[in-house]
């Protein structure tokens, strides 16, 4: 996603990232946790590279609070990189990225398995080897066909916009499926599929918003639509939630951009 003008023109929101992404967050559990010496001091050497609109980042911000990680948060201008993004995620040059005891990791689902990995308490991924691979293969899955699918749709038209609903559509049945007899994506309790298409509780809102479409349709999709209300009461959910119709600002010059940017390439 090339964020950099639309982030130009929302560019008050800058500030937003460290106001909803760096909350201090640990519940009484999570303290238990640390007096008992479970969640280790190296915490405070976490460090998160981020950018507030970003799902991406998001997710790995859901996952550390879960986890009672402390960490600090950096906001990226996307628009003007810091050398610091450039040098920890030279090939990619984007957000999220994570550094733990100055080392970094890119690529969120990435960043997600060794957090889970690293930090053992409240498990993200199945323990179960058939779970755990079909988790692997359905979270980049449904980054391809509904996140970027649906990211299209505020800028492409006609037929190109037939062609990324009815992909986004076929994708949002797959999911609907998923949930058949579970309360969460993971079965009784929160997992990281649930992490993984957490965004889709969130940001696709803000998308049907923008590009007039109806993605999130809770006729057609009535466990997710479900599942969706229960993802956004979730606790560290709910903490780094912010305003709606900022997101929805993001989108609509995001939108504008690309339609521009379209033009000008097809001319
Ligand atoms: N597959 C990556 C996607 C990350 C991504 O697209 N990040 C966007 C922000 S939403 C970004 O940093 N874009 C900067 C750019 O495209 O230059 C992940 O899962 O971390």
């Amino acid at each position: 996603m090339n964020c950099a003008k639309t982030l130009k023109s929302c560019g008050e929101n800058f500030s937003l990232g460290v106001q909803y992404l760096s909350k201090p967050w640990m519940s009484r559990k999570q303290e238990n946790h640390k007096a008992m010496g479970e969640i280790g001091e190296n915490e405070e050497e976490v460090k998160l590279v981020g950018a507030w609109f970003s799902p991406y980042v998001h997710r790995v911000t859901w996952v550390l609070k879960l986890k009672g990680i402390q960490y600090e948060y950096v906001e990226e201008k996307i628009n003007s990189k810091s050398s610091l993004l450039l040098d920890c995620n030279p090939v990619h040059k984007k957000v999220p990225v994570l550094l733990h005891h100055g080392k970094p990791i890119a690529e969120s689902l990435f960043i997600i398995e060794y957090i889970d990995e690293t930090w053992k308490q409240n498990p993200i991924l199945p323990t179960d080897p058939y779970d755990r691979a079909m988790a692997r293969y359905w979270a980049p899955y449904i980054d391809q066909m509904i996140l970027e699918g649906s990211k299209r749709a505020l800028y492409v038209e006609g037929e190109q916009l037939k062609k990324e609903i009815k992909k986004v559509s076929e994708a949002m049945e797959v999911l609907e499926g998923m949930l058949k007899g579970k309360k969460y994506f993971g079965g009784e309790r929160l997992g990281f599929l649930d992490i993984a298409f957490g965004w889709i509780a969130i940001w696709l809102e803000a998308i049907d918003q923008v590009a007039g479409v109806r993605f999130l349709d809770s006729h057609k999709y009535p466990l997710i639509h479900k599942w969706k209300n229960k993802f956004r009461e979730i606790d560290v959910v709910k903490d780094s939630l912010f305003p709606m119709e900022k997101l929805v600002c993001f989108f609509k010059k995001y939108s504008q951009y690309s339609k521009l940017k379209l033009s000008e390439a097809t001319k």
